[in-house]
């Protein structure tokens, strides 16, 4: 990923330890041996400022949203909207209407293709890539098959690239979506988003850009970027699981209709018909998940004192250690070797299936994560039934690459 420009070039030395201090989780042991916590990808850590704001609004301010007539409700109303605005800052949208809660990236992406989609029909294109989650390729077969349109995939190489000129040549006239992640979780690769939503622009698609991998990794403006919707969870930006963003342009959020009903989401209510609320509760509908969105708020709030810019170039410099060092263990395979990555390393080692391997690695204290990361197509293409993977947070350190590359070590060892 390329480094932040914005970082002056006598930037403080990043204190990890400090950072590290924040987590509670990351001095607790495994088996007796140092946790080597390898799977943020999968889901971050929370830091205590997260865990204390959660705590604190369940002892203090607790009260059902936008219902309450009462100061306890009215607080607690002030904290969950005062977290969308939080949100709105972080991801820069231009009003807090855009700014929609859901349970996370799956459910974004589920709302994006049941209302937005319902549109769409026989004749329309819907462009993918291989690279996709199944978050992103499920909901939009559903709608394939709910509207008789056309589901497409841009291809990638061996190294775990898009072929970016497939990718124009598959966008056409009746491309009415592209939908992208903007880091892949299987293999790391970060995607040419900026090249590929101009492409979809000026065939007339709109564009999703799939941010679950990227979100707390790199500083995201959502109108600079150019997308129609961007999309991420709040379990990956080290606040809490069961809630997450949908962002879209405003203009295109109030054409679409809601895609649940219930309270909250409405204006009025009669046998004859209903209307909808505003935006953004009109795609929000039940009560909420509030201690998650003050959660996530705190998340932000907190990411901002350590500076995104800084946790990315730290990252980084994590990537290019652990990559060097893996080359060097013998049997092993990285899986995406992309010249743009974010966090991730994909690997497979001679005569070891993952899973294996991720139990032995669990044994040294090292999480890591073993499977298909919820993306077959790319395991398919790799012709690897699972990876194990490697991922790194803002509290990854020196020390987890080496007790990694030990216990891989050690696994080679075992198994030759
Ligand atoms: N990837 C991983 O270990 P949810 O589950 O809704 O919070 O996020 C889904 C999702 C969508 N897109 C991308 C690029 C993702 O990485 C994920 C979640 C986790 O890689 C769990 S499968």
């Amino acid at each position: 990923m390329t480094p932040p420009a914005s970082a002056p070039a006598s930037a403080p030395a990043y204190d990890v330890a400090g950072v590290r201090s924040q987590f509670p989780v990351l001095a607790t042991t495994v088996r007796g041996k140092r946790l080597a916590f390898l799977d943020t990808a999968a889901s971050a850590q929370r830091p205590l400022a997260v865990i204390e704001a959660v705590d604190r609004y369940e002892r203090t301010s607790h009260a059902n949203v936008h219902r309450g007539v009462y100061q306890l409700s009215q607080k607690a109303t002030d904290a969950f909207e005062g977290a969308r605005e939080k949100l709105r800052r972080f991801i820069g949208a231009a009003s807090s209407r855009e700014v929609i809660f859901t349970r996370g990236t799956t459910e974004s992406i589920n709302l994006v293709a049941q209302s937005w989609g319902r549109r769409l029909g026989p004749g329309d294109e819907i462009l993918i890539t291989w690279m996709e989650h199944h978050a992103n390729i499920v909901p939009w077969q559903m709608l394939c098959e709910r509207t008789g349109a056309t589901l497409k995939v841009a291809p990638i190489d061996r190294r775990g690239e898009l072929d970016l000129e497939a990718f124009r040549a598959l966008l056409t006239p009746r491309t009415r979506i592209a939908s992208f992640i903007q880091i892949s979780n299987a293999l790391g690769t970060v995607l040419p988003v900026r090249e590929m939503i101009a492409a979809a622009k000026a065939v007339g698609a709109l564009t999703l850009v799939d941010g679950a991998q990227a979100i707390s990794h790199q500083r995201i403006d959502v109108q600079s970027l150019g997308c129609d919707f961007y999309v991420f969870s709040g379990h990956k930006l080290y606040g809490p699981t069961g809630i997450g963003v949908l962002w879209g342009r405003e203009a295109l959020l109030r054409e679409m209709p809601p895609w649940q009903g219930g309270g909250d989401m409405i204006r009025t209510v009669s046998f004859s018909g209903s209307t909808w609320n505003d935006l953004p509760w009109k795609f929000e509908a039940g009560t909420p998940h509030i201690s998650g969105a003050i959660g996530l708020g705190a998340a932000v709030d907190w990411l901002e004192t350590i500076g995104i810019d800084a946790v990315q170039a730290h990252e980084q410099s994590l990537l290019t250690q652990a990559t060097a060092a893996l080359r060097e263990i013998p049997g092993l395979r990285l899986i995406g070797e992309a010249a743009d990555k974010g966090p991730v390393i994909s690997f497979v080692m001679d005569g070891v299936h993952p899973h294996d391997l991720g139990t032995i690695l669990d044994a040294e204290g090292v999480a890591v994560r073993a499977g298909h990361h919820c993306a077959m197509p790319v395991m398919a293409f790799f012709d690897v039934p699972a990876t194990a993977r490697a991922s790194f947070g803002c509290y990854s350190d020196e020390a987890d690459i080496a007790q990694l590359v030990a216990a891989l070590r050690h696994a080679h060892e075992v198994f030759n």
